[in-house]
């Protein structure tokens, strides 16, 4: 049995947790928020871990590919080693280029911190140039990938909102305006388990929330 660990406002929580419920592998859900999580099993303190019968397992990608690698049913990488390097390709981008750049952002957008100056003109002009190359390489036929729902899609749902958020509260601007996101979005909530993954990062959102005012 897999335990899943961590909680559901957490994106990178939820791009394993949507992988699995796509898969129809089953789970365990196991709530540990920053600071409660077990140091052995993820040293860096980071969410979402995966207890496994084998062991642990920490890094979200690392765990999508052993997920992948041990339940074939449902593939959502495909057969052909080169289509297969194009998801993770676009994985890889979602991931370093958007989301790990988008993020120096998100103690101003969604924490009530602050970014300083400097850091938000850098980080804008990295955004705006790996959010063009990122426009390259996404497909979004319907897929991000193409054809078929891949593992880049659920990094995809997880990560896209969250840069389109971040950009448009502190810089007044939609960095993914010009991409068909927001239809993208829309087709894949249309999906059950893009709706639970959803429906339980609101109510997990609104807890944390809660936590934080103490
Ligand atoms: N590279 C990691 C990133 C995970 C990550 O940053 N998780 C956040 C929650 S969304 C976290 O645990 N932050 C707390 C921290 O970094 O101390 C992965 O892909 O699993």
């Amino acid at each position: 049995m897999l335990t899943l660990c961590g909680f559901s406002a957490s994106n990178y929580y939820n791009k394993v947790k949507l992988a699995l419920l796509e898969k129809g592998v089953p789970f365990e859900e196991e709530l540990a928020w920053v600071g409660q999580t077990d140091t052995a099993a993820s040293p860096l303190g980071k969410v979402p871990y995966l207890k496994t019968d084998e062991g642990t397992l920490c890094e979200s990608t690392v765990m999508l590919e052993y997920i992948e690698a041990k339940y074939p049913q449902h593939p959502l990488l495909p057969a052909d080693p080169f289509a297969a390097a194009k998801v993770r390709e676009l994985l890889r981008y979602l991931e370093l280029h958007l989301e790990l750049v988008a993020r120096n952002l998100y103690p101003q957008a969604f924490f009530g911190g602050t970014v300083s100056d400097a850091a938000k003109e850098k980080t804008g002009q990295q955004l705006e140039k790996n959010v063009a190359a990122f426009a390259k390489l996404a497909k979004f036929s319907p897929y991000i990938a193409g054809e078929s729902f891949t593992l880049a899609d659920c990094a995809a749902v997880v990560h896209l909102p969250l840069v389109s958020a971040a950009t448009k509260i502190i810089y007044g601007r939609d960095f993914l305006a010009e991409l068909p996101v927001r239809d993208y979005l829309k087709r894949m909530g249309e999906r059950p388990t893009v709706q639970r993954v959803n429906a339980d990062r609101k109510t997990s959102t609104e807890l944390m929330m809660q936590r934080a005012k103490g």
